[in-house]
């Protein structure tokens, strides 16, 4: 039997806000044994090690938006990376923000294009990431990747999306904070999305097996965005963008293993963490262990923890 393929590859992507720190992220998720992690679960692990954007203008950072040369740079980086990296196994992209997924969302659209099947994607985050370059507030392009990705106008001087994720096929769970403007134009779409409420009135099983059902009706390949601040900021503190009253560390995990189970993730984004905010790396292996539990680890194969 040949093992399945884990492409890990480093997104130290740093210029999707203004507060610095998750240039550290995929070094954090070696360190707290992501690649080990996925090697007793009986995975070939490649590390193509971390990336560089593309050669870029330096930004002056003196419009609305926060380092666009930069962000723009790392989406032409990123796509080209995630279209190869699917063809060979399924990539991880260890972040880097969210602004990181502009790219590999597009790269991964790519892909699925080429091999005739629809994309589906999951975000779990407390934002809906909906914004566009033009209606953001903040100038924070991490605010940006599911406009970008679904094609919405407003995004002058980025690469043009070849293949927009179509509405129907998104799903964000874990809202709890949505700008006005995203707010209306989110509302305009079918795009399903799930705020704290719906989830404690529904539980997140629920509601993740009935989009697990129809990614799987369509034969559709599906891509997980897992942004830090899904989780409440107790159990992961080392983010920027903390907004209470998030989901819990079990509801990460169910989560993740109903989409193991599923066997339909062809590849994931871990985003948002910065280490220089962590306590002692608990937020780093909280999202190595969501991300494997999102590859088969169970409760019953979960091995110890290296010794302090
Ligand atoms: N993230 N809506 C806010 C903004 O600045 O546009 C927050 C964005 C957060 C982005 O969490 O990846
Ligand atoms: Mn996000
Ligand atoms: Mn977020
Ligand atoms: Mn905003």
């Amino acid at each position: 039997m040949t093992r399945k393929t884990v492409i890990l590859i480093g997104a130290p992507v740093d210029s999707g806000k203004r507060r610095p720190g998750c240039l550290m992220g995929p070094d954090a998720y070696r360190t707290a044994g992501l690649p080990g992690a996925l090697r007793d679960l009986g995975y070939k692990v490649e590390d193509m090690g971390n990336l560089t954007p593309a050669s870029h203008q330096p930004d002056t950072n003196d419009g609305k938006l926060f380092a666009p040369n930069e962000t723009i740079a790392w989406t032409h980086r990123l796509t080209r990376t995630a279209e190869m990296a699917m063809q060979r196994g399924l990539p991880i992209f260890m972040g880097g923000d969210h602004s990181l997924s502009l790219g590999t969302v597009a790269g991964v659209a790519n892909h699925a294009a080429s091999v005739g099947r629809p994309l589906f994607v999951l975000w779990l985050d407390a934002h809906s990431d909906f914004h566009t370059a033009e209606t953001t507030d903040s100038g924070n392009l991490h605010g940006t990747p599911l406009g970008y990705v679904t094609g919405r106008e407003g995004f002058g001087g980025f690469p043009k999306v070849q293949n927009r994720v179509p509405h129907a096929n998104i799903c964000i769970m874990g809202l709890r904070s949505v700008d006005p403007a995203e707010r209306a134009a989110l509302e305009e779409t079918d795009i399903r999305y799930h705020d704290m409420r719906e989830i404690d009135e529904n539980g997140v099983g629920r509601l993740v097996s009935a989009f697990l059902k129809d990614v799987e009706a369509a034969n559709g390949l599906l891509h997980v965005s897992l942004d830090v601040d899904f989780l409440d900021p107790m159990a992961a503190p080392a983010v920027v963008t903390t907004v209470p009253g998030g989901a819990t560390i079990r509801e990460g995990h169910l989560i993740m293993e109903m989409v193991s189970d599923s066997g339909l993730m062809t590849s994931l984004d871990l985003v948002e963490l910065n280490p220089f905010l962590d306590e002692r790396g608990r937020t780093a292996q909280v999202m190595v262990d969501l991300a494997a539990s999102g590859l088969g680890r169970r409760v019953f194969d979960r091995p110890t923890r290296a010794a302090n």
